[in-house]
């Protein structure tokens, strides 16, 4: 457990390892209001050896402490004398007492990860990010009108799909089970999406498929690259409701692996092979465009994370996220030049 000095037990030695270097600050075992030694007790048993600057419990156990003097000396003397001996001042006590080491720092979560502010910042080609893509008050009556209609729950947090069913286990879709055109009320996001910067104007449908993802603060999703044989290039992720920080990673060619997926739960692997790692902060009422390589090659990931650091800020995440991802359909195989990562292509080798 965290010790509130600042300072912890130094890991048990490894043979070939160094101790920790000698200072002011000792970990005391066998010490402590657990087995009847007091604070004052132990400042008496070691104000013999010098200035003892403060005494404080090393974790909950109440049999052990951090004892600081103020100067390295008086703490290699009491070693010296105490460590392994009984104690007079104790009433023979054996005290067991190593050289303390300070606590390391919780690293923030997101680590040394640059994040971008700007889809230009992150510099993987076909990713796009416009913000403030709805207003607020489009963004209440979109979330209103989710909640209004059913959800479904996965293991940790709750969908939609219109168009068509979103099928976990295979991370496809039955392109037979048409649900019906996409409901009324995203409508002003797909006026939005037709004039989305930089699209060409497009005679038929950008979009037929709809899953609204609602993530409780603290759920990410684990990296994956949708589906290439499932879904056309072109796919649109509005954020609601809260920020969060999205991934991209790019696994050298070959290390692409299915992700293991067991009800919607996405389980996420902690032995990750090498991978290329850029981040981007998604606000809430942007929306993200990934189409062409970042689409194709590189895996999105939300990290599961209550807290995210920003360029050194830190930002804490809503009580929900709920993202509306537009994709359309693909009605034949997919014919991206991105082999290594795509399961049309695996399927006719
Ligand atoms: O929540 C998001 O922004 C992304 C959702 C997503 O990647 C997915 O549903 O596969």
């Amino acid at each position: 457990m965290a010790a509130k000095s600042g300072y912890t037990r130094p890991r048990p030695l490894a043979e070939d390892a160094a101790p920790p270097p000698p200072s002011a600050v000792l970990y005391v075992a066998n010490c402590g209001p657990a087995v009847g030694v007091t604070d004052a007790d132990v400042r008496a048993a070691f104000g013999a050896f010098g200035e003892v600057a403060g005494v404080q419990a090393a974790d909950n156990s109440g049999a052990r402490v951090i004892v600081r003097f103020h100067e390295p000396a008086a703490a290699e003397a009491a070693i010296a004398a105490l460590h392994g001996r009984p104690c007079d001042r104790l009433a023979g006590r054996v005290l067991h007492i190593r050289y303390s080491v300070p606590v390391k720092p919780k690293a923030l979560p997101g680590g040394s990860l640059p994040v971008a502010l700007a889809a230009s910042e992150l510099g993987i080609p076909g990713i796009y990010m416009v913000e403030e893509f709805v207003t607020a008050a489009e963004e209440q009556e979109l979330l209103a009108a989710v909640d209004s209609r059913s959800w479904k729950s996965l293991a940790k947090r709750r969908v939609q799909h219109y168009g068509y069913e979103f099928l976990y286990e295979t991370r496809n879709v039955d392109s037979k089970q048409f649900l019906g055109e996409l409901p009324a009320f995203i409508s002003i996001v797909l006026e939005k999406i037709a004039s989305f910067p930089g699209l060409k104007k497009c005679t038929t449908r950008l979009v037929d498929q709809l899953t609204v993802n609602e993530y409780p603060c603290g759920v990410g999703l684990s990296p994956h690259i949708d589906t290439h044989s499932a879904f056309e290039e072109m796919i649109f992720s509005l954020s609601l409701a809260g920020p969060c920080i999205m991934e991209f990673r790019k696994y050298p060619k070959g290390s692409w692996r299915a992700p293991s997926v067991v009800n919607g739960a996405d389980e996420h692997t902690s032995q990750e092979p090498e991978c290329i790692r850029k981040a981007i902060f998604l606000p809430s009422r942007s929306m993200l465009l990934m189409s062409g390589e970042g689409r194709y090659a590189w895996h999105h990931y939300i990290p599961h994370h209550k807290i995210d650091d920003v360029g050194g800020r830190v930002i804490k995440r809503n009580s929900r996220r709920v993202s509306f991802t537009f994709r359309k359909v693909r009605m034949g195989p997919c014919d991206c030049e991105y082999k290594q990562f795509c399961d049309s292509h695996s399927k006719r080798c």
